[in-house]
């Protein structure tokens, strides 16, 4: 039988659960959903932030819970299961099999880390993301992912708005795109696990994307620090978008005035795009963005324009063809 070899930028659409995540939630199971009480209970819609969230979502043997001031955004759609957000994951320096990060990416080290935020700025800094989290104000938001790839998932993620963070380095009246770069190195992504892309990761927004409240930097998700291979210690979440747009393991933040020429565009142009706004009238050169398939779930639901956000996002682009700007 002759072996189909994908191009790195061939991301598959599958359109079953992959049997790998069948077992993880058989795992999960068996070992007991009580831990994720709070989360199941606002994943219902039922009743708002509950006073001692922080015991309630303890996970033994995982690390500390964060302290978090209030889920401030939801949608009223069951969560995906903290097993299939950690194991079924996109993050090539770790592979580029889904189940790839949780598999290796024990080697990143998280901790400590800097995160640099420089270029067209009145006070370039350098943070230190420990002192980030003692000083940032945390929220709990409950976002969908789409991924380019036709997949979704809802996570209840912790963080705070980059904004929050965009106004403690005094952006420049020229500054108009931000731009972000994820770490490389070798010895905590070892090139032996690395999917063929180039690196570091890059991504970009617009300046009023990136300031825009819906936009997330992310330090945890139900209730805890990200494990490693959701992006740890800080990502960007960017829900409207596909979630390519949303770069793990951020290092590097620039106010730069030119469009940042993101990885996967840089890879193939003609089917990612700077824009990726979340558009179920605009598909794949090779497959329909029309639907997704949820995960945890068997039937496929409608895709949302804007993912879902437009009431909150679709002003950004009243000027903007997005059958061309894709
Ligand atoms: N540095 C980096 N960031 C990344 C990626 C990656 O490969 N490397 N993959 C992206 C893609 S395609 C998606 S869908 C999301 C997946 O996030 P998740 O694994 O937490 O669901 O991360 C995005 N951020
Ligand atoms: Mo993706």
């Amino acid at each position: 039988m002759p072996v189909h070899r994908r191009s790195p930028w061939s991301l598959p659409d599958s359109e079953v659960t992959p049997p790998a995540l069948f077992r993880a939630r058989r795992r999960f199971l068996k070992a007991g959903a009580g831990s994720l009480a709070l989360s199941a209970g606002l994943a219902s819609g039922l009743g708002g932030w509950v006073g001692a969230a922080r015991a309630a979502v303890e996970r033994p043997g995982k690390l500390a819970p964060l302290e978090v001031t209030g889920t401030t955004h939801r949608v009223d759609e069951a969560l995906t299961d903290y097993e299939a957000v950690t194991t079924y994951n996109n993050f090539y320096e770790f592979g580029a099999g889904k189940e790839d990060p949780a598999e290796n990416a024990h080697t990143l080290k998280p901790r400590p880390w800097t995160l640099s935020v420089d270029g067209l700025v009145a006070r370039p800094r350098t943070f230190d993301v420990a002192d980030l989290l003692a000083t940032q104000p945390l929220e709990e938001r409950i976002y969908r992912l789409r991924c380019v790839e036709a997949w979704s998932m809802v996570i209840p993620w912790i963080g705070f708005p980059l904004a929050a963070l965009l106004d403690r380095v005094e952006p420049l009246g020229s500054a108009r795109y931000v731009r972000f770069e994820s770490l490389i190195d070798d010895e905590r992504m070892p090139p032996r696990n690395r999917a063929p892309i180039s690196y570091p990761y890059v991504e970009g927004l617009r300046l009023d994307e990136a300031r825009h409240d819906l936009t997330l930097l992310a330090v945890g998700l139900y209730g805890e620090v990200l494990p490693n291979q959701s992006g740890a210690p800080i990502r960007l979440v960017v829900p409207w978008k596909y979630g390519f747009k949303s770069i793990k393991s951020v290092v590097r933040i620039s106010l730069v005035e030119d469009r940042p020429l993101n990885t996967w565009q840089a890879l193939q142009p003609s089917e990612y795009g700077f824009y990726a706004n979340v558009n179920p009238e605009v598909d794949h050169p090779r497959w329909s963005q029309a639907r997704e398939r949820r995960i945890g779930e068997f039937f496929r639901r409608e895709t949302l324009m804007f993912n879902g956000y437009g009431e909150a996002v679709a002003d950004l682009y009243r000027d903007l063809d997005l059958t061309k700007w894709y």
